[in-house]
C-alpha cells in the first residue's frame, strides 16, 4: 500500500472536519522544527552540542524549573521558537524552559492558536545517548485576546486541540492526536518526511510492565507502597503473576514504549516533592501525554483524578502522573482514592 505522509494525513483530517487549515499548517511547522532537532541530537559529540549550556567557568544556565540547561535544551527551544514566530498560526508560545509566554514578533501575522512545548524532555540522557523527545500541546487562543498572557494558557487538558511528541531514538517517531485517535509517524530520512506507521493505536488494557523510579520508594504515600509492593510480590503475592520493570528517566521514551506495547508509568507524589505538587509539569508533559494515552484507549490520572480534568492554576504547575494500560492505572488510582475516602 502507498505510504501516507504526514501532509496527506493532515489533509485527510481536514476533510474529516477534525482540524482546520491553520492547525494543519501549525503541525507541519512543528514537525519541521522537530526534524531539525532530530538532526542536532543525532550529531552527538560531533555536533559540539553535548554538555551544559554554560561554558566552563561561566555561571550555570538555569531554566525556570531550576534545572541546569544542556546546550541541546537551548538549541531545541530556539528552533521551536524561531520556526513558529513567522508561521502566522499562533497568538503566542509557551516553553517549559522559559518563565513567561513568548509573544509573536509584531512584524509577523498572528493566528488563533497557543502552542506549549517541552523542547527536549529527558535531556539529562543526552550525554549518555539515551532517547529524548519533544512534547507539544495546542490550545485555542480565547476570542478577542491579541496579546496572550499566562492566564490565557491555563485551560484544562480537555481543551487541547492537538497533542503530540517526537521521540529521538534509533528512529525519529512522532505520535499525534487531534482527539480523534492516536497515530504514529516515522521519519523517512531519505525523503525527509514523516510517514504514517501506525493508525488508531490501541494500548492493551492489561499489562505486566511498570515504570517508576524505585529509588523514591521510601518517600511514597502508603497506597503507592501497597500497589508497587503487590507488583514486586509477583506470582507469590495478591496479583498472582510476575511483573517486569523499566525506567528510562525520559518520559517520552517510557510513554512511547507504553504506546507501543502497553505498560504503566508512575511519577507519584512523594515526601520530597509534595511541596511542588509533583515532579512532572501539567501543561507541558502531563496534559499532552494524557490526551495521547486516552485517545489510544489508556487512562491517565494524578492518582486522585483524571489529568485532563485538572483545572490549571499556573503555567509551570506540577502534578503526579499515573498513565498507560487502563486496568493498572485504575487499580493504583482506586488504592489512592480509597485511602482518601473517595469512591
Ligand atoms: P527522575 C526528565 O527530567 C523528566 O522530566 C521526565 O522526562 C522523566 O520521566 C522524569 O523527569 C525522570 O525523573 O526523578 O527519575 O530523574
Amino acid at each position: 500500500m502507498k505510504p501516507v505522509s504526514l501532509i496527506q494525513f493532515l489533509i485527510e483530517e481536514r476533510r474529516a472536519g477534525h482540524i482546520n487549515a491553520e492547525l494543519s499548517l501549525l503541525i507541519e511547522v512543528v514537525a519541521r522544527a522537530c526534524k531539525r532537532i532530530s538532526v542536532a541530537t543525532n550529531k552527538g559529540a560531533l555536533g559540539g552540542v553535548l554538555g551544559m549550556a554554560a561554558g566552563e567557568g561561566d555561571a550555570a544556565s538555569i531554566n525556570v524549573q531550576g534545572e541546569a540547561q544542556k546546550k541541546l535544551d537551548v538549541i531545541s527551544n530556539e528552533i521551536l521558537l524561531e520556526a513558529n514566530a513567522w508561521g502566522g498560526h499562533l497568538a503566542a508560545c509557551a516553553s517549559e524552559e522559559m518563565e513567561d509566554p513568548q509573544p509573536i514578533p509584531d512584524m509577523y501575522p498572528k493566528g488563533n492558536h497557543l502552542l506549549l512545548f517541552d523542547p527536549l524532555d529527558g535531556s539529562s540522557n543526552i550525554d549518555v545517548n539515551i532517547s529524548v523527545g519533544t512534547i507539544f500541546s495546542v490550545l485555542r487562543c480565547p476570542d478577542g485576546v491579541t496579546e496572550p498572557k499566562a492566564e490565557h494558557f491555563l485551560q484544562a487538558g480537555t481543551e487541547q486541540l492537538a497533542a503530540g511528541y517526537v521521540v529521538y531514538g534509533p528512529a525519529t517517531v512522532m505520535v499525534l492526536t487531534f482527539g480523534h485517535g492516536t497515530h504514529e509517524f516515522t521519519l523517512d530520512r531519505e525523503v525527509g518526511s514523516f510517514v504514517l506507521s501506525r493508525r488508531e493505536i490501541r494500548i492493551p488494557e492489561a499489562t505486566g510492565e511498570f515504570a517508576i523510579n524505585m529509588s523514591n520508594q521510601r518517600h511514597w504515600e502508603a497506597p503507592m507502597q501497597r500497589y508497587v509492593g503487590e507488583l514486586l510480590a509477583g506470582r507469590d503475592g495478591p496479583r498472582g503473576r510476575d511483573f517486569n520493570m523499566r525506567w528510562v528517566a525520559s518520559m517520552v521514551a517510557d510513554v512511547h514504549r507504553i504506546i507501543t506495547r502497553g505498560g504503566v508509568f508512575f511519577y507519584p507524589l512523594d515526601a520530597k516533592i509534595r511541596a511542588q505538587g509533583g515532579k512532572l509539569r501539567l501543561m507541558y508533559e502531563a496534559n499532552p501525554m494524557a490526551l495521547i494515552v486516552e485517545q489510544a484507549g489508556g487512562a491517565a490520572t494524578t492518582g486522585r483524578e483524571r489529568i485532563l480534568d485538572v483545572p490549571p492554576t499556573g503555567l509551570h504547575q506540577r502534578v503526579p502522573v499515573f498513565l498507560g494500560s487502563r486496568e493498572e492505572v485504575e487499580r493504583a488510582t482506586h488504592y489512592h482514592r480509597e485511602v482518601d475516602g473517595l469512591r
